[in-house]
């Protein structure tokens, strides 16, 4: 054990499918250099998921530069190159046999991290940081998981994220411009922005007529994705684009281009209400500090429910039995339960509730931060 601070970083990422893969990745990257100096490669096997967050990625190009960041196409051939002096494999991805040789063959052997997929379940605290010795190598691999208590290695955020989102808040003009860069009007009396990032929903339908028929105006801000054909075939179309707006009673569809990264964030400011999917964006949707409802990415045998159970039942402790259920009722009508048209009006009608609570989860959760946590682990391991 040498105290060593790692200089340098490998990130290797496989995209299994959609955004979250390669969105968890980017974020980490950025701010091992841009907050931490490391010299960053980024090994990526899909470019094209990638522009989606990263315009200026060019998609063909196997190695190139953007933001401080060495991106590299991470292609069947893995050429020879050095290790890093701290290598994270994400979510579980067979790193390449020969840079698995490089590193056993250093002399000072790199930190070798597994960068798992978030939970809120309690197992992940007696998982986080375990050793698992390589069968044949001199290598040991460490299991490093995200997590919402103190004993887990904490979430993704960024050193002026919150100080930059409450600035955003608090300025009206800032918020008007921003707007008005999405072409959306003005907001008029009792009006409530809503964004929707989503995989298809058996509720969807449900909760867009019950946005069309409420008592007061619902501007939805969906960006273009898995959502959009449901959505469009409920106004009546084959499909949308981005720039599209529908009209239906009250209820009002701005459909919007796939956004950087940053500007996605944004929006989760910007909206009273946000409908988020995944990991990262749900990650994102907490330091937005607005009520939120969170779509569990689906998995076959629905372990996926116990995730979501878990991560609400720490999000509405010591709640008041009210606004606890309110939470607990919308997120399950959401994610495959009934009456999300109930479940809805009891959430609005807590949202003022919930959007204080949410600035103090917000807060709470800020104390824990992983891009620090992991370096410090990197540090003792060394
Ligand atoms: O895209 P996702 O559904 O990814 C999922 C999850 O990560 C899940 O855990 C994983 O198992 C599965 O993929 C394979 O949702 P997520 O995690 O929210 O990632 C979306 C990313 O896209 C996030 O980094 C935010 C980013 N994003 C933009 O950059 N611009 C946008 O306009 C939007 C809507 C999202």
């Amino acid at each position: 054990m040498g105290e060593r601070l790692p200089r340098s970083c490998d990130i290797f990422c496989a995209v299994v499918d959609n955004y979250g893969d390669i969105g968890v990745c980017w974020r980490l990257a950025r701010q091992l250099a841009h907050e931490h100096g490391l010299a960053v490669r980024l090994w990526v096997d899909d470019m094209h998921s990638f522009g989606k967050m990263l315009p200026e990625l060019d998609a063909d190009l196997p190695v190139q530069t953007c933001r401080s960041v060495d991106i590299r196409l991470w292609a069947s051939v893995m050429p020879l190159v050095e290790p890093a002096d701290l290598v994270i494999g994400a979510f579980a991805c067979k790193l390449p046999d020969s840079y698995v040789a490089a590193m056993a063959a250093c002399e000072r052997k790199p930190v070798w991290l597994n960068l798992e997929y978030l939970s809120a379940e309690e197992w992940v605290e007696t998982h986080h940081q375990l050793p698992s010795p390589h069968p044949t190598l001199p290598l040991t691999k460490y299991f490093f998981f995200p997590g919402f208590t103190p004993k887990t290695g904490g979430l993704l955020l960024e050193r002026d994220l919150l100080v930059r989102r409450d600035a955003f808040q608090h300025d009206g003009n800032e918020q008007a411009s921003y707007w008005q860069l999405l072409n959306v009007p003005p907001r008029v009396a009792n009006e409530m922005r809503v964004s929707l990032f989503s995989y298809e929903n058996e509720a969807m339908h449900e909760l867009l007529r019950t946005w069309e028929q409420g008592a007061h105006p619902v501007t939805c801000l969906l960006p273009e994705g898995r959502a959009l054909p449901q959505v469009a075939q409920y106004f009546g179309q084959q499909t949308g684009k981005a720039g599209e707006v529908w009209q239906r009673g009250n209820l009002r569809v701005h459909v919007l281009p796939f956004g950087e990264q940053s500007r996605y964030d944004e929006l989760l400011w910007a909206c009273d209400v946000n409908f988020v999917r995944g990991e990262d964006s749900c990650v994102r949707a907490q330091w937005a500090g607005k009520p939120f409802i969170w779509h569990i990415y689906p998995q076959h045998d629905s372990v996926h429910m116990e995730k979501l159970t878990a991560l609400q039942a720490r999000y509405v402790e010591g709640l008041p039995e009210e606004l606890a259920s309110a939470v607990h009722d919308l997120w399950l009508a959401w994610n495959g339960g009934v009456d999300i048209a109930g479940a809805w009006g009891r959430f609005v009608e807590n949202r003022t509730n919930l959007e204080e609570h949410g600035q103090t989860w917000a807060k709470r959760l800020s104390g824990n931060n992983l891009a620090l946590n992991l370096l410090a682990f990197s540090r003792q391991v060394a």
